[in-house]
């Protein structure tokens, strides 16, 4: 384990672009990108310091054994240390502070009340900034974790039997992803049969299988690296109704068009717009309820949305998800979600599952 010097060094500087010369990252996932350890800290503080012109400082609770990174000062404590003052020794109090946007405010408040910071100011941009361009070697472990989604996702769809219920269907999704070489979820799968699928966030239950039903898995796995894969499909049990089939063409038209639109120099609100478009065209735009995407990586979800108010031009390196649905209250849902990787001169389509329509009674 050894601090990523190019990264930390990509993070300083867009750190001073906006007059911040230390950092105080909290974000374990960030703490992980910038030096290889991790650990999941609970109520613990767990943070890494860095300065201008300092080696970092990792701050680890004595009760978590973490390799010491090579090129970071190592600092440990026990319960019985009062944080805020053993912060204090090593930060600038002549300078503000960036700090995580979650850094806990139980950390933070007394931190800032014992003068050991004379301001703070958020400071996480410039981690989520760096993150937010995979290099090579992320991008490697970004197309494993969706090929490995899209294996599994066969698998899903041979678990849908007459009279299974979503949550029997939900539990079975863990051992086939660490079959394939996942550790775990990447964040808890979404299994939705019927009118279910009309709320984008529903929780399997259970909720039986019925003819006619759509079938929607929203799901993704985390690779033991650390990086996420996310994807949807929607599949129909039974003959469907010829509204599910006609939103399934519209919403699948809408997820091409947003696709074929990525290239660098794009903005992610027209990239939204796209998608949005060819649903509303076809009038069902208020039952797309949500933003088109967001950005992912080592989180499920990472700053940086496809949406109508994000108006940066997308660059090479950046990973999101296109996600178009349509969402019909009582009745069916549809939404069809694919990662994309923005190269030089266009994109790259990191799942390859199929967008035909399929059924899978037969
Ligand atoms: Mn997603």
């Amino acid at each position: 384990m050894a601090l990523n010097t190019e990264r930390a060094a990509r993070v300083m500087a867009a750190a001073a672009e906006r007059g911040l010369s230390q950092l105080l990252v909290t974000d374990p996932l960030s703490i992980y990108y910038l030096t290889g350890v991790t650990t999941e800290p609970g109520e613990r503080f767990f943070g890494l310091l860095m300065a201008d012109g300092a080696a970092p400082v990792l701050f680890v609770n004595e009760l978590f054994p973490l390799e010491h990174p090579e090129g970071c000062r190592f600092v440990s404590f026990t319960d019985a240390d009062d944080v805020p003052a053993l912060l204090a020794r090593y930060i600038d109090a002549e300078r503000v502070l960036g700090v995580d946007k979650n850094m806990p405010a139980r950390f933070l408040v007394p931190l800032m009340e014992s003068g050991a910071v004379a301001q703070v100011a958020l400071g996480s941009f410039a981690v989520d900034g760096a993150r937010a361009i995979k290099d090579a070697r992320e991008q490697e472990l970004m197309r494993r974790a969706s090929a490995i989604n899209d294996a599994c996702m066969a698998e899903f769809a041979a678990l849908v039997r007459e009279g299974v219920t979503e949550r029997e269907v939900a539990d079975q999704l863990l051992g086939i992803y660490r079959a394939h070489g996942a550790e775990d979820h990447s964040f808890p799968p979404i299994v939705s049969f019927g009118a279910n699928a009309a709320n984008p966030h529903h929780t399997p239950d259970d909720t039986r299988l019925e003819e006619g039903d759509v079938v929607l898995f929203d799901v993704g796995c985390r690779l033991p690296e650390g990086y996420c894969s996310d994807m949807t499909r929607t599949f129909f049990w039974g003959k469907p109704s010829e509204e599910s089939v006609r939103i399934y063409d519209i919403v699948r038209a809408a997820n091409e068009a947003a696709e074929a639109l990525v290239r660098p120099g794009v903005r992610f609100c027209d990239i939204d717009a796209a998608a949005r478009r060819v649903i509303a065209d076809a009038g069902y735009g208020p039952c797309f309820t949500h933003r088109l995407g967001h950005q992912i990586g080592l989180d499920e979800h990472e700053p940086g949305d496809v949406s109508a108010t994000h108006d940066e031009p997308v660059q090479p390196g950046m990973i999101f998800s296109i996600e178009p649905g349509i969402y019909l209250a009582g009745n069916t849902g549809v939404r069809i979600e694919d990662l994309v990787l923005v190269t030089e001169d266009g994109c790259e389509v990191l799942n390859r599952f199929s967008h035909e329509p399929r059924r899978l009674d037969r």
